[in-house]
């Protein structure tokens, strides 16, 4: 894995700012899904506390002209993708089977199903590829899922093709109780190379080097016409599910460091020490999250 220092960015301010507005966004309406659950007004939540710098980052990277598949826990590429919070969480409270409009939005439905979303996200490019349509698509995934035979056709579906995917894999080292170095022992980079599929594994917790790293990405699948993996090692707060009790399996201690490496509060310091965010903005943003979280209460709780 590279260091993130090796991808040294050069972002202007706005762009710095457009992560950290919505790092905050994600990471204020996650923990009202949270409470939300917890008064009984959802049935389930599936928390990305700690994912945001990995989420925002590769969103903002690829842009609005991409079509995305997501696996069940992108709340924040959804949010910034422009689902409105209260349809996010429409579909863990069972009001709805999805909760926003998939095409409209160019975001497709969450997949419970491990790994079925890296099929349909191949299909579809090329798909849309037969019909001389715009045919960049994004598909998220995490480590645990990628043991599921329905990804390494994928891989060799979207290397065979030439398929202009990019694949994003979330790897936070757990597939709810199993470690990932008991599921593979490869890196997922180094396995889609053995596809013939170009990769690279970062760290995921500057949001700023994800970014970067994923606007290369891009770059790479767009010019090559070819796809590209990235894997991004995230670190999250919560297990894997409101029904889930990661105490019983994960160490105090390894629970522990996930708070100390939060990337919400380290990239609000860093840009507030740079002078890139005041207190005026930071008070602004913190209007619109209230107003957020009320709109959200008012609907549900
Ligand atoms: C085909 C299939 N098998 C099993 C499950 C049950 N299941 C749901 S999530 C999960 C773990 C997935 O882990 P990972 O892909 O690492 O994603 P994370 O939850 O860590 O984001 C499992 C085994 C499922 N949903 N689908
Ligand atoms: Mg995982």
């Amino acid at each position: 894995m590279k260091s993130e220092s090796e991808y040294a960015t050069d972002l202007d301010d706005g762009t710095r700012r457009s992560l950290l507005r919505h790092m905050l966004v994600a990471r204020r309406i996650d923990e009202e899904a949270r409470r939300l659950q917890r008064q009984g007004a959802l049935d389930l939540w599936l928390s990305c506390q700690g994912q945001e710098a990995a989420q925002v980052g590769s969103a903002l990277a690829v842009g609005p002209a991409s079509t995305v598949f997501p696996s069940y826990r992108e709340h924040a590429v959804a949010l910034l993708r422009g689902v409105a919070p209260d349809e996010l969480v429409a579909q863990w409270a069972g009001r709805t089977f999805c909760g926003w409009d998939p095409r409209r939005l160019r975001f497709f439905p969450y997949t419970l199903v491990l790994a079925a979303q890296t099929l349909h996200a191949v299909g579809y490019s090329i798909g849309q590829r037969l019909q001389g349509l715009e045919d960049f698509v994004v598909v998220y995934v995490g480590d645990g899922a990628t043991s599921e035979g329905d990804m390494s056709e994928a891989m060799n579906l979207a290397a065979v093709e030439s398929a202009a995917v990019l694949f994003i894999c979330q790897n936070n080292g757990w597939a709810i109780s199993k470690p990932a170095e008991e599921q593979m022992r490869t890196s997922v980079a180094e396995r889609a190379r053995g596809f013939g599929i170009e990769s690279v594994r970062i760290a995921g917790q500057d949001p700023e080097s994800v970014f970067s790293v994923c606007s290369r990405a891009t770059a790479h699948v767009r010019g090559q016409r070819a796809p590209y993996l990235v894997e991004i090692q995230v670190s999250r707060f919560h297990g894997h599910s409101s029904s889930d009790a990661q105490e019983v399996y994960r160490s105090a201690e390894d629970i522990a460091r996930t708070r100390v490496a939060d990337p919400v509060t380290a990239y609000a310091a860093r840009l507030s020490g740079l002078g890139v965010v005041n207190a005026r903005w930071l008070d602004d943003v913190e209007a619109e999250l209230r107003e957020l979280r009320e709109r959200l209460v008012k609907e549900y709780a």
